[in-house]
């Protein structure tokens, strides 16, 4: 009989417990949250387990900044504007929103865009930038990946919460690379 090698989704995430314990109590410049008004339904899944997360590992409330924008598109470039202060102003900047493909080449070229734009924005600035977009096939895959049900099975994992550990950890990064 064939063996299967894949791995599954908690194998993959093994590696990331440490962050569960990140304390970010001590944090005195804000996160902003981008997320997008496409989608609206995943996308306010997400943007809630990231909030949630980021006020379990102890951000300071006030710190949290929420800021709408249309689409995925148009997070790179708001990215940009949350961010240009630098990394003595801001700690991070999460961008959350939810790509599905349709009949035409419409998703490939804005996830490219998408992708490269976050990138960008982390580079050029310093500041911690998130890439939380999630580019699905289908509504079903985008609505388990926010901790949506679906069917008879439970709710998938809200990949929100990753978003906001792995911005608490690259925002505390320089200290421990000082
Ligand atoms: C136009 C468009 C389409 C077709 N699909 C999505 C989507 O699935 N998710 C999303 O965030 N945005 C979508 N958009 C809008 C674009 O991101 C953008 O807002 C417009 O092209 C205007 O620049």
């Amino acid at each position: 009989a064939s063996q299967s090698t894949s791995t599954s989704f908690e194998e993959k995430m093994a590696g990331l417990k440490s962050m569960e314990t990140l304390n970010l109590s001590g944090f005195t410049k804000p996160v902003v949250i981008l997320s997008t008004m496409w989608n609206l339904d995943v996308v306010s899944a997400l943007v809630d387990g990231c909030r949630t997360e980021l006020l379990r590992l102890g951000m300071p409330e006030r710190l949290i900044v929420n800021i709408q924008v249309p689409g995925a598109f148009e997070l790179p470039s708001a990215a940009l504007e949350a961010a240009k202060a630098g990394p003595d102003a801001v700690a991070a900047v999460i961008c959350i929103g939810v790509l599905i493909k349709g009949s035409t080449m419409h998703f490939e070229y804005i996830s490219d865009a998408v992708s490269h734009g976050i990138m960008r924005v982390g580079l050029d600035t310093g500041v911690p930038t998130i890439f939380g977009v999630l580019t699905c096939l289908t509504d079903d895959q985008a609505r388990e990946r926010a901790g949506i049900a679906i069917g008879e099975g439970g709710p998938g994992h809200n990949h929100g919460i990753d978003w906001a550990r792995t911005a608490g950890r690259m925002a505390l990064l320089p200290e421990e690379t000082a």
